[in-house]
């Protein structure tokens, strides 16, 4: 009998998620056919540059998807689900107040976290959890119904908790288990079809449409899944030719010459769909309901913690000239990526502003390792000579305004917020104990890939590079 390792059931994870959302949500399907079109046009049109962000093979399979849980017992079972298809909880997103509009959720990614993982398959879920003990939310008598609420339901049975635990312990599964540990974990991510207690939602939907998402249903379900593309300005033009109307702005950085950093996102408010409810008058019949939608990506540059601190500066800088002067967002933030970010990546790695691998370049051992003989050499002048071929790292993960940006912009309804009190504490730290397992440091992962692949050359030229 065959045995599937974690890589394996994660791929086969990710396209059994996507087959089923494919028919729960059809304009995914679009979306998912207007990506791979730009994709091949992207490919015709760059030829081998077009790959520099990743092979056309992963990123025409590369999604991820968004779910959200009640309570610290819940997200503990999901980072037991997701053990085992290798996907390990990655950073830590405080939506409450990632931006005027805030989400009463905080959250992790579970995702790949070796190099290899994830170039064999990147499959990663956004996850957020609701804080429902924050009062500036939630006051004592809805946070203990809310509670309550959530603790009476069972989101993932024991039965796939089991096998989640089977396979994370032994690398993988047998064939049939495999089948079967699919089936399940599937199933726990589908729209219920159990009747929704209409004013109970309606309830938690005064107070944020992501708690009544949430904490209204007996189940989770998938939010939204993401394809990723290299080009997400022609897909938004290609969406709407179609009359897909997407939200007025692509997400984080803005288009322009110089080279993509971090991640650009960009979405749709799917249809309503019909879900059964009780209604206040005892009757039960259908409804509907519009929480999910459709989102697609490009992913660019990761960044190193500088770099990040010139993005935050460079946001805030498009805010203020935008707040004098008025202009149209991606315009004036394209004026000050110009003014402030290099426009290469030549650029970037020499102010220590984004992470690259370095790899010899064909051949060029011997005449590497005469250049760097004797002192301390930097990978640069190995680069510039031709022996050395640096490759950008991609950025893996998510950006907390852009997160609150998109939850924000598909939602009916402001919600409320009492900011005179005080919010719950919420940290990486505190996210550690929930899911009772390391969550890792999104740069520390980056830092450490780069370092490697230094040592890894000062090992090979029998040098010191840096
Ligand atoms: C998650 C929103 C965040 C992203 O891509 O930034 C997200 C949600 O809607 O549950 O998926
Ligand atoms: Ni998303």
């Amino acid at each position: 009998m065959a045995f599937q390792e974690l890589w394996q059931l994660r791929a086969a994870f990710a396209l059994s998620l996507s087959e089923m959302y494919g028919k729960e949500v059809p304009a995914y399907n679009t979306l998912v056919d207007v990506s791979t079109k730009v994709n091949e046009e992207f490919m015709a049109k760059e030829g081998a540059e077009a790959e520099r962000l990743g092979s056309i093979e992963r990123v025409t399979a590369e999604r991820h998807g968004a779910i959200r849980v009640g309570s610290p017992t819940e997200m503990a079972q999901v980072a037991r689900v997701f053990a085992a298809f290798g996907m390990y909880p990655v950073g830590f997103y405080d939506l409450r107040d990632a931006s005027k509009s805030s989400v009463p959720v905080v959250s992790t990614a579970f995702r790949p976290v070796d190099a290899d993982e994830l170039a064999k398959n990147p499959f990663r879920v956004f996850t957020s959890m609701l804080a429902a003990d924050d009062p500036r939310f939630f006051d004592e008598d809805l946070q203990a119904r809310l509670q309550d609420f959530i603790t009476q339901r069972t989101l993932f049975p024991q039965e796939l908790l089991a096998l989640a635990d089977k396979a994370a312990e032994q690398g993988g599964l047998d064939d049939a288990e495999a089948a079967h540990l699919l089936e399940l974990a599937t199933a726990a991510f589908k729209l219920s079809d159990d009747p929704v207690d209409h004013a109970w939602y309606r309830e938690l939907e005064n107070i944020s449409a992501v708690a009544a998402d949430i904490g209204g249903v007996s189940s989770t379900h998938i939010n939204h899944l993401t394809p990723r593309v290299l080009d997400i300005d022609e897909l938004y033009r290609q969406m709407e030719e179609l009359g897909i109307k997407m939200i007025d702005e692509v997400q984080g950085p803005p288009a322009w010459e110089g080279p993509d950093i971090l991640l650009r996102q960009t979405s749709f408010r799917a249809l309503s769909e019909e879900r059964i409810f009780k209604f206040e008058n005892g009757t039960v019949g259908p409804g509907t309901l519009r929480v999910r939608f459709g989102e697609v990506e490009q992913r660019g540059i990761a960044l190193t913690p500088a770099g990040r601190i010139l993005y935050d500066q460079m946001l805030a800088e498009t805010d203020r000239r935008l707040a004098e002067s008025g202009g149209i967002r991606t315009d004036v933030a394209r004026e000050v990526w110009r003014e402030r970010l290099p426009n290469t990546e030549r650029g970037l790695a020499e102010q220590g502003l984004a992470f690259f691998t370095y790899h010899l370049a064909e051949g060029a051992q011997a005449a590497a390792a005469e250049q760097a003989a004797g002192a301390e050499t930097s990978v640069w002048d190995l680069v510039d000579a031709g022996h050395v071929v640096a490759e950008p790292i991609v950025y893996e993960d998510f950006l907390p305004r852009s997160a609150a940006g998109i939850f924000q912009s598909n939602l009916t309804g402001e919600g409320s917020r009492d900011d005179a009190q005080a919010g719950t504490d919420y940290d990486i730290t505190v996210m550690e104990q929930i899911v009772g397992r390391p969550v890792h440091d999104p740069n520390e992962l980056y830092a450490a890939q780069q370092q490697a692949s230094l040592d890894a050359l000062s090992e090979a030229l029998k040098a010191t590079v840096t």
